[in-house]
């Protein structure tokens, strides 16, 4: 039984500068290179997750004609979809990881939001549930059950991986001061952070 280190879209993207700004998104990058190093010392893996959309996504208001950025709209399989700016577009600099973070410290790298018809905010599984990214196998077969987190966004992916990471049974620790939220909504962050612990994460 090992722990890993879970590092949440820490993309240029989601950080100042980025398409779909995170307020000091890239303040978690010392927390984070802070958790690799303390991981890498210890043999301990560090997987990062990197939102990875291609061109025109079902995500991006711009895929949706006379809809704006920050509207939801219903899919057509019924699932509710926030639209956002084009955003982590695959092979873009925004899509790279937020420089500065010690990508050379990163053992393992899953990507989600392939599929250009569902988004994925969990690193486990696309909004749909109908498929799953792979994590869960990769973390079984490492023999991990403890996940340590942190990333981007506190109240959007880090909060949706940590959901789900709770629920397929792992032990999860969240690194507050190593996550941010987009705040769509004033209070979304704590809201968050209210969710994981009811669910059953550890704060610090
Ligand atoms: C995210 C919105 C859209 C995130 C990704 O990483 O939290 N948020 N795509
Ligand atoms: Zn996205």
């Amino acid at each position: 039984m090992t722990q890993a280190l879970l590092l949440v879209d820490i993309q240029a993207d989601f950080c100042p500068g980025g398409a779909l700004t995170v307020a000091r998104g890239d303040e978690v990058v010392p927390v984070a290179n802070g958790l690799i190093e303390d991981f890498g010392l210890n043999g301990l893996p560090v997987v990062a997750t990197q939102d990875w959309h291609p061109r025109g996504h079902v995500s991006f208001a711009s895929a949706h004609p006379g809809h704006a950025a920050g509207e939801v709209v219903t899919l057509p399989d019924g699932t509710a979809q926030a639209l956002w700016p084009d955003h982590c577009v695959q092979g873009t600099a925004g899509a790279d990881f937020q420089p500065g973070l010690n990508v050379a410290g990163i053992t393992h790298v899953v990507r989600k939001g392939l599929d250009p018809l569902t988004d994925s905010y969990s690193a486990f599984f696309d909004n749909s549930r109908a498929h799953a990214t792979g994590l869960d196998e990769w973390l079984r077969a490492h023999d991990v059950r403890e996940l340590a987190v942190c990333g981007l966004a506190q109240d959007y992916c880090v909060k949706f991986s940590v959901l789900d990471a709770l629920a397929l049974g792992y032990g999860v620790t969240l690194y507050r001061e190593g996550t941010r939220p987009v705040e769509a909504m004033p209070g979304d962050g704590e809201r968050a952070i209210e969710a994981m612990r009811d669910a059953g994460a550890v704060i610090l």
